[in-house]
């Protein structure tokens, strides 16, 4: 690996971070020692997960987080993953004006990214993205996703921190568990309380979160904020830190931490091993195979049994 590339990364230079990211965007592979190189420093990041539906604040409400943090002196990094967008390489339309104003700012790097039509590969990306931004220092990752459905689940198993943001309106409590976004989240954010029914919300998500947890469970707490006014970000802020510091003296920070290494070896291990079976030559089998056959008289797991059978022939 070229060294210039990796002192690059590690001297925090934003036009080689985002050359990087771009070719991580594009499936361009980096060599096992790349990754490697950046370990030590990429662990040191703390990785946070805002997730909530279209439109509930998210960007807003990251961008006064940005300010917390840089005001307490702590460098970010932001990735907007957007799994609906076939968009990468730069700036979704309503976080541009966002991305600008800290263009000039080395404590600020803020990327979005689309599934590019590539969904499998969504969370690897992002997660190697993180992994380069925290290797050039930055103390926080926040990872930015529309919770609309496989999506936020991925971006779980990435971060340290699950933030779940709703609005007034976000619907009954049905509506919530099937959204499937309680067991995910480690933190609640009830966004646009200048709205009516934020209080009856608050309580409705505090009632279920105290059933449905077990006794010596940490229930997620539940905050409300004004995210355009400012309001509430004190609080949240100061949640954050709080959860963290609790989950490091609970050890739960590390075991969270070793189940999402284990997956990630699982997720390289077989992207791996089927990147590796399907040469060329098995594809232009498989093709003769299902080509040549009048293929509905045979079911595709026989089919698939013949292949297997024959790959070493
Ligand atoms: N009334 C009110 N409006 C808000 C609040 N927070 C954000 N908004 C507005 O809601 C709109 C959407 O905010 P965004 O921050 O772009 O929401 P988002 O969740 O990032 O949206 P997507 O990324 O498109 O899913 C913007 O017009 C914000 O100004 C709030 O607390 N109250
Ligand atoms: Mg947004």
């Amino acid at each position: 690996m070229e060294d210039s590339i990796l002192s690059g990364i590690r001297s925090n230079n934003h036009r080689i971070i985002s050359r990087v990211i771009s070719n991580i965007e594009n499936n361009i592979e980096y060599p096992v020692d790349f990754f490697t190189s950046l370990y030590e420093q990429s662990k040191k990041a703390l990785r946070i997960g805002l997730t909530g539906p279209p439109g509930a604040g998210k960007s807003t409400l990251t961008d006064q987080l940005i300010n917390k943090l840089i005001e307490n002196g702590k460098s970010v990094g932001v990735i907007a993953v957007d799994p609906t967008s076939p968009f990468t390489g730069g700036a979704l339309l309503g976080d541009r004006v966002r991305m600008n104003r800290y263009i000039w700012n080395d404590d600020v790097y803020i990327r979005s990214m689309g599934s590019g039509g590539d969904l499998g590969g969504l969370t690897r990306k992002a997660q190697e993205v993180g992994d380069v931004l925290a290797a050039s220092g930055k103390d926080v990752i926040i990872y930015e996703t529309v919770g609309v459905g496989q999506g936020e689940h991925d971006v779980a198993e990435a971060v340290d921190v699950t933030i779940v943001i709703l609005v007034p309106e976000s619907g009954d409590e049905i509506q919530m568990m099937k959204a499937g976004l309680i067991e995910i989240a480690d933190i609640f954010v009830i966004n646009k309380s200048d709205r009516d029914g934020a209080g009856r919300l608050a309580q409705l998500l505090i009632n279920i979160l105290h059933t449905s947890s077990g006794k010596t469970a940490l229930e997620p707490a539940v905050y409300k904020t004004v995210a355009n006014k400012g309001e509430g970000i004190d609080e949240l802020y100061q949640g954050i830190a709080d959860y963290v510091e609790q989950q490091k003296q609970s050890k739960n920070f590390t075991h969270k931490r070793l189940a999402h290494h284990r997956a990630r070896v699982l997720a390289l291990v077989q992207d791996k091993l089927i990147r590796e079976f399907w040469t060329s030559n098995r594809l232009e089998k498989l093709k003769l195979v299902t080509d040549q056959l009048d293929t509905f008289k045979s079911s595709p797991h026989q089919l698939a049994k013949e292949f297997m059978e024959s790959r070493h022939a």
